[in-house]
């Protein structure tokens, strides 16, 4: 084994395999070589503290300026020695020369998706991802489902500040940046699920923009997105509050609480409340009231609410900055219908504190979008 191959796979302090003190157990083709790379240049660096401490430490003792001797210098010292010059600048040439050559080579491999990759388009915003798979018009938030032992290559883009795409276990990372597309592949070689970071400071709920990767096997894989395709279209109108609340409102719980408190934007509860009495006051001066006479924009208050969703920047509501980001084009027409009758319903749906409440009674409840009316 050559020196080289040494350094890159002792792991101090290490006991697993893949994982260790450093890193989560890797869990994609590219993972092992990341770690080796990690490793080498860790462990080279290891190696350097510990010699150049010992040195400085060996000296400081060994030639420290001993009391009764006057001057520390004497004249006949030597100033040079070439031999020990050239080694201490042309070995650490050669090592960061063998670093960058090792980086280099991986970082353009990593750059490049296989022709094959199966899609999938990214969207960050403030505070959640949301992960479209045009070959099954499916589109999950918080969750990322993906095939066992195919390629996969995000598309990603951002709808308000810059973010980062950050998946430890398949040692892949690259930034999302509002107004162009960034891209990142892996090919997972273990089933199971895998945390998804946001890996650059993007405002006050950073630390919560999280998602899971779910790798699953080709076959589950392409029965789970099947389901996820029809899923709202299966559902009964009757359904739908409680489908919206289970699968569509973790898009929104970054900012709407439900159980009161205001968070970023206003909380979903009391909200219908307001909506319905048209009392919600804007920045500009104006109430709701003011666009739901009849004639008016707001004629039916449901629209309101679609409104909010599609174009959140239009009637910013008052002690609230518009800091919502657009769900046009995420959204299906369905699925925002969904949104609105759980808004509406929001009281039989949660209890006072703001938890579900298991197999609500919508018996009675009124499920039109108001659309029609
Ligand atoms: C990044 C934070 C953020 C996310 C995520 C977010 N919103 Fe908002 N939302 C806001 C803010 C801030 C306001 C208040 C300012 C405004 O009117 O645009 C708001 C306002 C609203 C309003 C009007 C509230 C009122 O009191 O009249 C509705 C309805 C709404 N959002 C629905 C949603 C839904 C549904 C989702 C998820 C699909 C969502 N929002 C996701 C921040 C967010
Ligand atoms: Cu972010």
């Amino acid at each position: 084994m050559s020196i080289f191959g040494f350094l890159a796979t002792v792991k101090l302090g290490e006991a697993t395999s893949g994982g260790g003190f450093w890193m989560p157990e890797g869990a994609s083709t590219v993972a092992a070589e990341v770690d080796e790379v990690f490793y080498f240049i860790n462990n080279i660096n290891y190696f350097f503290f510990a010699l150049c401490t010992f040195v400085l430490v060996y000296f400081a003792i060994k030639y420290r300026l001993k009391p009764n001797h006057h001057s520390g210098f004497s004249h006949d010292a030597p100033t040079h020695n070439t031999p020990l010059e050239l080694t201490w600048s042309i070995v650490p040439l050669f090592l960061v020369g063998v670093m960058f050559w090792l980086g280099m080579d991986g970082y353009l491999r990593l750059n490049e998706s296989p022709e094959d990759a199966y899609p999938v388009s990214v969207t960050g915003q403030k505070w959640s991802w949301t992960f479209q798979h045009p070959e099954y018009g499916v589109t999950e938030a918080g969750e990322l489902t993906v095939p066992l032992g195919r390629p996969v290559r995000l598309l990603m883009t951002s709808s308000d500040v810059l973010h980062s795409l950050f998946i430890p276990a398949f040692r892949v990372k690259n930034d999302v940046v509002p107004g162009r597309y960034s891209s990142l592949w892996f090919e997972a070689t273990r089933p199971g699920q895998y945390r998804l970071y946001c890996s650059e400071y993007c405002g006050k709920d950073h630390s919560k923009m999280l998602a899971v990767v779910n790798v699953l096997p080709e076959e589950e894989f392409q029965a789970q997105l099947g389901k996820l395709a029809r899923e709202y279209e299966d559902i009964e109108d009757r359904d739908l509050p409680v489908y919206a609340l289970t699968r569509l409102y973790n898009r929104c719980a970054s900012c709407h609480s439900l159980d009161g408190k205001s968070g970023t934007g206003p909380s979903f509860k009391g909200l219908w409340e307001r909506t319905k009495n048209g009392t919600t006051a804007f920045t500009d001066g104006s109430t709701l009231a003011d666009y739901m006479r009849p004639g008016g924009e707001f004629e039916v208050p449901e629209n309101y609410i679609r409104d909010s969703i599609l174009n959140p920047q239009h009637y910013i509501v008052q002690n609230y900055l518009g800091a919502m980001p657009t769900f046009k084009g995420q959204l299906k027409e369905r699925q925002i219908d969904a949104l609105v009758l759980m808004i509406k319903n929001m009281d039989r749906l949660v209890d006072e504190q703001g938890n579900p409440i298991e197999s609500p009674d919508l018996g009675d409840a009124d499920i039109s979008t108001g659309a029609g009316q």
